[in-house]
């Protein structure tokens, strides 16, 4: 796995007026106005085969998506959902290995089943992007012995590299991409762009050994990637987009293997993975305030930041950066400005599993053997959604679904999290309604190191209430005085507040007292007023999940 992890991400804009708003306190960036759907949307990323199986072979599909995806997403108030590859497939790598681009793995269902999802969800106003593979996809020559050649691939053997210097792959590709959007798809996940282009002289990569097992040798990919041609044919398929723009524009979600000088040129936007690679559990709220403003600084005039904590491929941050701060990372994610994509079971808390060597699935886990698998496979964070306390989390009828469900299952699902009054679902959602205010939607932001492990920031607009958020990371004694943030107020309110945290909604701050918060927990403070207000000393014992 490479852990320089970004993607791109390319809007299609129509006419805008430019608006004179910053994100960076002392910048001002234009910022096109209106904003357009996939600016203010929170998008979903989909694990198909975890998130419901609906004819109990123990794997997810489409029709169990037809259940479930439109109510939850709607509930939660997520715009637009991308799903991870169901295409026809070998299944070498879980649906990364596609076979035919135009028709859906009969494991997950058929295109019926699709357009009865679609449909769904656009009536309730979501947005549908399909995962597109830009290559049947360890950069080496496989011998066929049927065409007596060799064939290139940069990842499994099964994954061949198609050649994007032939006009044909080009246009097939295009057609690829015209096929869905005729079927109303509203954009695309591209995968491994800067793959795209190999080396025209086919140079032999350096081979190192591997720093993690000196019995083992990797590939340096280096002449392969990030060529300027792999650019020239993201731009012709956004050329292929742009005549589908109407009347809502269609988008590109590039993930990239790539360096920011790479990703952040021309028309593309990178996505930003920046929070999964560059914190851990001991980094402190100066490397938090880092690694945000690294990608604010870098991102040129004018582009949309956006914001990824977890995905299919990476352990959960429940495990990178520890499991109290499930509220305090997705306020992160949610209030920070820019488009925030959520990972399914992030919006519980859902935390991995753990896989025995004999349940791996994952072939990247599985390839490397029993000492090695768990350093490399992908499975715990692919567990299937906990729906309920019942069978497999109410994920399947089959009690041995194609991974294990987290034990914790029987008190943390969805179900539950719904009824209780405080729970880090109802936290998720309110947070995503909180958003679609103006101050979130183009408020400049303000980073404060608070204390070593205190990160704040504040979100501010002319004529709107600010917005404090505090996340206390730590488990050192430290006292903060809210004043010096936010001089021109006495107190402050309490929007929202972590499940752990001893505050609740309502609850007034004083400003010009120090005062502490447990660990890991985090708040979002306020100027304006809460409609529900409580005494500080009036805490709730109601049930909390
Ligand atoms: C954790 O991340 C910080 C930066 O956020 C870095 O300085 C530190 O070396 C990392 N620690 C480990 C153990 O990787
Ligand atoms: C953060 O939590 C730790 C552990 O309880 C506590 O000692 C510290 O004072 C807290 N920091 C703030 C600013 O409240
Ligand atoms: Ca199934």
């Amino acid at each position: 796995m490479d852990t320089k992890l970004s993607v791109l991400f390319v809007p299609f804009l129509l006419g805008c007026i430019h608006l004179s708003v910053g994100f960076k306190e002392d910048v001002d960036v234009p910022i096109q106005e209106p904003l357009e759907w996939w600016q203010t949307s929170v998008f979903y990323h989909l694990y198909p085969r975890s998130f419901k199986d609906s004819n109990g072979d123990g794997v997810g599909d489409l029709k169990g998506m037809v259940e479930k995806l439109p109510e939850h997403l709607h509930d939660l108030g997520v715009g637009a959902v991308w799903i991870s590859p169901i295409f026809k497939s070998p299944m070498a790598d879980f649906g990364y290995d596609i076979s035919d681009y135009l028709s859906f793995e009969p494991l997950f269902g058929d295109l019926k089943d699709f357009e009865t999802l679609k449909e769904r969800l656009h009536a309730l106003g979501i947005k549908i992007l399909l995962d597109f593979e830009t290559e049947f996809k360890e950069t080496v020559w496989t011998f066929a012995p049927e065409r007596n050649q060799f064939y290139f691939h940069h990842f499994l053997r099964e994954q061949p590299d198609l050649n994007y210097n032939n006009p044909h792959t080009r246009e097939a590709m295009k057609n690829v991409l015209r096929f869905w959007l005729d079927q109303g798809v509203d954009g695309f996940r591209m995968d491994a762009v800067p793959f795209l282009i190999e080396d025209p002289q086919f140079r032999d990569d350096p081979v190192i050994s591997d720093p993690a097992d000196p019995s083992k040798t990797i590939i340096i990919k280096t002449y392969g990637r990030d060529r300027p041609e792999s650019l020239e044919v993201i731009k012709e398929w956004r050329g292929v987009m742009d005549q589908y723009n109407k009347p809502e524009p269609k988008v590109i979600l590039l993930e990239a293997y790539a360096s920011l000088t790479y990703t952040m040129s021309e028309n593309l936007m990178p996505f930003n993975f920046f929070l999964i690679t560059n914190l851990n559990a001991s980094s402190t709220a100066q490397d938090f305030q880092d690694v945000i403003s690294m990608w604010l600084d870098n991102m040129p005039a004018g582009k949309w930041p956006n914001w990824v904590l977890d995905n299919h491929d990476q352990p959960r941050f429940t495990s990178r950066l520890g499991p109290g701060l499930v509220d305090a990372m997705n306020s992160l994610l949610l209030l920070l400005p820019g488009t925030a994509i959520l990972y399914n079971g992030q919006e519980l808390g859902m935390a991995d599993i753990d896989v025995l060597w004999e349940d791996v699935q994952d072939p990247f886990g599985r390839n490397m053997g029993p000492a090695l698998y768990k350093k490399y496979s992908r499975d715990p964070s692919r567990s299937p959604f906990q729906w309920d306390g019942s069978v497999s989390a109410g994920f399947s009828t089959n009690p041995k679904p194609w991974l294990p469900v987290n034990p914790n299952y029987y008190y943390l699902n969805l179900e539950a999290q719904k009824k209780a009054e405080v729970s880090h679902y109802n936290i998720v959602k309110r947070l995503i309604k909180l958003r679609q205010s103006k101050v979130f939607q183009l408020g400049k932001l303000k980073l404060h190191v608070l204390g070593k492990y205190v990160l704040g920031f504040t979100r501010s607009l002319p004529g709107e209430p600010t917005y404090l958020i505090i996340i206390n990371l730590s488990s050192f004694q430290e006292e903060i005085l809210l004043s010096k943030i936010i001089p021109e107020v006495s107190s402050l309110h309490v929007h929202t507040a972590s499940v752990n945290s001893e505050y609740k909604i309502g609850h007034t701050v004083p400003t010009s007292l120090t005062f502490s918060m447990r660990p890991k927990s985090s708040l979002v403070l306020t100027t304006d007023k809460i409609k529900l207000s409580l005494p500080l000393s009036s805490h709730s014992s109601k049930t909390e999940l």
